[in-house]
């Protein structure tokens, strides 16, 4: 669905990149990992976190106190070493995601993360004009459009409502997201692990336009897709791909390493309700435990059976812990990027029976909830990291 509205910065960046990334792609030497049979021994989880010090790209749709935000949470106080955040247009605008993140850093005394504010519009321009056309045609849920149901702000310090507790003292760093993207791979190699927390648009410009980095990438972490379940957005996709479905088709067809996804097949099983925010706020006060309450509670008082998805926090925890996963399979991923119903569906493939192009991607179908929910709450009851 191309669009008049699509940036000329990034319209020239794409142009450039799909001209010479096809052939540059395909001479890369990749590991492709073995497909792997479906597993579902339970596990306990270790009583550690099992990656302190891992270096992370945190791409994100960055809300406040939304899931994205506990993702980051999650990684800050088990020690991950965040190298940077990079905003992009999904749940909220990309200049809305910089501003929410460079103040959740201030509250947690992370200023010396940077934070860049990534690609507003998808590849092929903003659909926001033709929500009501996906809605009628195609069964698309045209209630909820996430960056699209608001008018994009003036910049990031000029918000409909300023963020919780202020603006962030801190400056969002004026250099570009894909360029850092690039870069801090580079010096980094084969180290960082890319967490795709919002649609992949930042993404997919930062491996059409420097094709090197793919085999540097240690590893790619997604929140999205609907591999055997229907989708949140509409009937067959999740919101994260539908928002950019051809940045997602050439992320999940790029020969990364090692692509691990934490679709709706696992995040639809996971409720998040008053019982998970009692034992959050029922302790001591840190800041953490502070904002669950300003900002939930009203929530909750309106509607006590009110509850909620995980998704991107399902994302780090499974990250920081491997062994909550009880179930989960590899195929080979792409995405429908067709226009009609399909639009944003992921395609899962037997690897043995794939088309060429997808790649092999851990699929997460099962998480130990119980097990899952011990280590949210005592990471985000802790006292804050140092
Ligand atoms: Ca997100």
């Amino acid at each position: 669905m191309p669009s008049p509205r699509m940036p000329h910065l990034l319209a020239a960046v794409l142009a450039v990149a799909l001209a010479s990334a096809s052939t540059a792609c395909a001479n890369q030497a990749v590991t492709i990992p073995p497909p792997a049979a479906s597993t579902n021994a339970s596990q306990p989880a270790a009583a550690a976190p099992a990656q302190p010090g891992a270096k992370v790209i945190f791409d994100t749709d960055f809300g406040e106190l939304n899931d994205d935000s506990q993702a980051l949470y999650l990684l800050l106080q088990n020690g991950v070493n965040v190298l940077g955040i990079t905003t992009v247009s999904g749940n909220t605008w990309a200049s809305e995601g910089a501003a929410y993140a460079l103040r959740q850093l201030e509250l947690e005394n992370k200023q010396s993360i940077p934070v860049f504010e990534g690609a507003s519009d998808p590849l092929m321009g903003s659909r926001a004009a033709t929500l009501p056309s996906e809605a009628q045609q195609f069964g698309v849920d045209s209630s909820y459009a996430g960056a699209w149901s608001h008018p994009k702000p003036a910049d990031y310090q000029h918000l409909a409502q300023p963020p919780y507790g202020g603006y962030a003292k801190t400056a969002k760093n004026n250099g570009n997201a894909v360029d850092f993207i690039v870069d801090t791979i580079k010096r980094n190699p084969h180290e960082v692990t890319l967490f795709v927390l919002g649609p992949a648009t930042n993404v997919a410009l930062a491996v059409k336009k420097n094709p090197e980095i793919v085999p540097l990438v240690k590893q790619v972490v997604y929140m999205g897709g609907a591999f055997d379940v229907p989708g949140n957005q509409g009937p067959a996709a999740e919101f994260n791909i539908w928002f950019d479905p051809e940045a997602a088709r050439i992320a999940f067809t790029t020969p990364f390493a090692d692509q691990l996804a934490i679709p709706l097949d696992v995040t639809d099983k996971v409720f998040y309700g008053k019982a998970e925010y009692d034992r959050i706020t029922g302790g001591a006060n840190t800041p953490i435990t502070q904002a669950f309450k300003d900002l939930q509670a009203p929530e909750f008082t309106k509607d006590p059976k009110y509850r909620t998805h995980l998704w991107d926090a399902l994302t780090s925890a499974v990250f920081l812990q491997p062994s909550l996963i009880t179930g989960s399979v590899v195929r080979r991923v792409t995405v429908d990027t067709q226009d009609g119903v399909n639009y944003g569906r992921t395609l899962g493939f037997d690897p043995a029976h794939a088309p060429a192009g997808a790649q092999p991607v851990r699929i997460v179908q099962d998480i130990d909830i119980p097990k899952f929910y011990d280590f949210f709450v005592a990471t985000l009851t802790r006292p804050l990291a140092p």
